[in-house]
């Protein structure tokens, strides 16, 4: 894979088309971690993210590259992430279950990107920034305390129906559900697609509306002399 200006191509040539997804979420959560899980690159001796980092995976269903965001979540580096929410096409905000303070979290960052998508609206963009929840370190909370579980579950399935939003509990540790996440964010991506394709579509109408309307406009202004019997208008 390589880049050549703004297109990405694969080793055989073709272009990629390219999503962009953020992983926004409290330090040491696991956002790191679930994303070199799913890269194939997981390892349990992490350091804190610096500023952003930035991972690739080509996907084939639907065809195309993931472009990872990965944020750091320490306080310092808040000021920096809004302009990386702006231009992603889906947000994963990750929790832990095990600390009730990233939990509220989640609210913070859902504020974060309605914001962006409004000011995506009055630029005149039509994509809404999907996002899905993720409840991570589930191996902690693991059987036998199923209650704990169900509470978890309980808390991020009224949070994500309230923001009418998709949401999953993993253990990037134990790679569970990591599979599962970007099954989801596969799923949101082809729901993007269709809604791209359905935006141009419903353009390229428009642009044939307004074609044949000028073509009518052209006809009528036709001058009258040049061709009396055929004259529209006439
Ligand atoms: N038990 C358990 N530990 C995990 C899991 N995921 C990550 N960790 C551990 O949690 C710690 C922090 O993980 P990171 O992936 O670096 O967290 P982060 O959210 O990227 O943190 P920042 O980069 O500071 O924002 C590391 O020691 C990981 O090994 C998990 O699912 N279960
Ligand atoms: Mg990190």
């Amino acid at each position: 894979m390589y880049y050549n200006g703004q297109i990405i191509k694969d080793n055989d040539n073709n272009i990629l088309k390219s999503w962009k997804v953020i992983i926004l979420g409290d330090s040491t959560v696991g956002k790191t971690s679930i994303i070199l899980r799913f890269v194939g690159k997981f390892s349990k001796n992490r350091k804190n993210t610096i500023g952003v980092d930035y991972f690739t995976r080509i996907i084939d269903d639907p065809f195309g590259m993931i472009q990872l965001y990965d944020t750091a979540g320490q306080e310092s580096f808040r000021s920096l992430i809004p302009m990386y929410i702006r231009n992603c096409d889906i947000a994963i905000i990750v929790c832990d279950v095990t600390k009730e303070k990233s939990f509220d979290s989640i609210i913070h960052w859902i504020e974060e990107i309605k914001n962006k998508h409004e000011e995506k609206d009055y630029y005149n963009h039509s994509s809404f920034i999907r996002t899905i929840i993720v409840a991570n370190k589930i191996d902690l909370i693991s059987s036998p305390n199923q209650e704990k579980i169900n509470e978890t579950k309980m808390k991020i399935s009224n949070i994500a129906t309230l923001f009418q939003c998709k949401w999953i509990l993993t253990s990037a540790l134990c790679d569970i559900n990591i599979t599962e996440l970007f099954a989801l964010v596969k799923g949101e991506i082809k729901a993007k697609v269709i809604e791209e394709e359905n935006l141009i579509n419903q353009n390229i109408n428009q642009i044939k509306k307004n074609i044949t309307s000028t073509h009518l406009i052209h006809h009528c202004s036709y001058p009258k002399y040049l061709n009396p019997k055929n004259y529209c208008c006439s």
